[in-house]
């Protein structure tokens, strides 16, 4: 039986073996220097995370690839990109931005990623869906709603730890949102929204939530584009509650179980998007739909949003 080991020789000289151990499913030979370490799991192997090789690692690799290696299956959007370089740039992706522009993945779907809170020594990996298509892709989707088939009305603990398929109807996590948007880059934000027949879209300079401590508290900048209005903006500067943790600031009542959902209320809303799946106008004072307020007024719930993150790269100040 022919090995599955490889030799990298790295740039200080010293060799890396990768072993059937630490290469969870496939190795890619590209070109020079993005030679990429593919996995459908996260990477957890400390040598995979501090590895840097040569600029001829492809070469390397070739040399000591073994006839059932060069038969590992092929990339899918599900794969992990990791990607062993001579310089000091990020060993695994932070975004879905980086996934697009480091590691020349262009195919919406699902990847790993590993936001490191900035400050803090260890990332968290996630599984997120990405858009590669919308403006040029590269956004993080941390929400979609699309057809009803996930229950949004929950509680803290599923907002905080996230929920539903990153296929379909899915909500991130609080936790997942608070360390990728805190991995010091500054994000925009970007809403598609969907009234049934046609897509609006609303854009932020800036999206950042706090940790749980501080209740996911929203700050938001400045509306910078899209035909949706600003309705999210009127949820800025609020802390996270839910249908069991009342963080809103009506003295009297919880907005999440009077407008059902998990949002930065106020007392209450004029967004609603983790509301009810209504589906078109509705008649109910309650408004519990996934409201819009600026585009469609109240009593409409969307047919259809995402929520998503991409480095404001893009934003240009002065
Ligand atoms: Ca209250």
């Amino acid at each position: 039986m022919a090995s599955t080991s490889f030799t990298l020789q790295t740039t200080d000289g010293t060799t890396m073996d990768l072993t059937t151990s630490n290469i969870p499913t496939t190795i890619q030979k590209s070109t020079a220097y993005t030679t990429l370490l593919e996995s459908t799991a996260p990477v957890t192997s400390a040598a995979q995370s501090t590895a840097a090789v040569s600029t001829d690692v492809a070469t390397t690799i070739a040399a000591s690839t073994s006839a059932d290696t060069t038969s590992l299956p092929a990339t899918t959007a599900h794969m992990t990109t990791m990607k062993y370089t001579s310089t000091t740039e990020p060993l695994v992706p932070q975004d879905c931005y980086e996934i697009l522009n480091t590691y020349g993945r262009n195919t919406s779907g699902i990847y790993w990623i590993y936001p490191m809170v900035n400050g803090t020594s260890s990332p968290t990996s996630m599984q997120v869906w990405c858009d590669m298509e919308t403006d040029g892709g590269g956004w993080t989707v941390f929400q979609r709603r699309v057809d009803g088939s996930e229950n949004f009305y929950r509680y803290w603990a599923d907002y905080k730890a996230g929920f539903g398929d990153l296929e379909v109807e899915h909500w991130l996590g609080n936790d997942n949102i608070y360390a990728l948007v805190n991995n010091g880059n500054t994000y925009e934000l970007r809403l598609d929204l969907n009234d049934g027949s046609e897509w609006k879209y609303d854009l932020y300079a800036s999206f950042v939530i706090s940790d749980e401590a501080g209740e996911y508290t929203l700050t938001l900048g400045a509306d910078i584009g899209g035909e949706a209005g600003n309705s999210f903006n009127y949820q800025n500067s609020q802390a996270f509650t839910t249908r069991d943790a009342d963080n809103d600031v009506w003295k009297n009542g919880n907005c999440a179980l009077t407008t059902k959902g998990g949002w930065w209320y106020v007392a209450c809303h004029q967004s609603n998007l983790n509301g009810l799946y209504l589906n078109g106008p509705y008649s109910s004072s309650r408004r519990e739909g996934m409201e819009y307020q600026s585009w469609k007024g109240s009593k409409y719930s969307l047919a259809a949003t995402e929520m998503k993150v991409r480095p404001a790269h893009l934003v240009f100040i002065g």
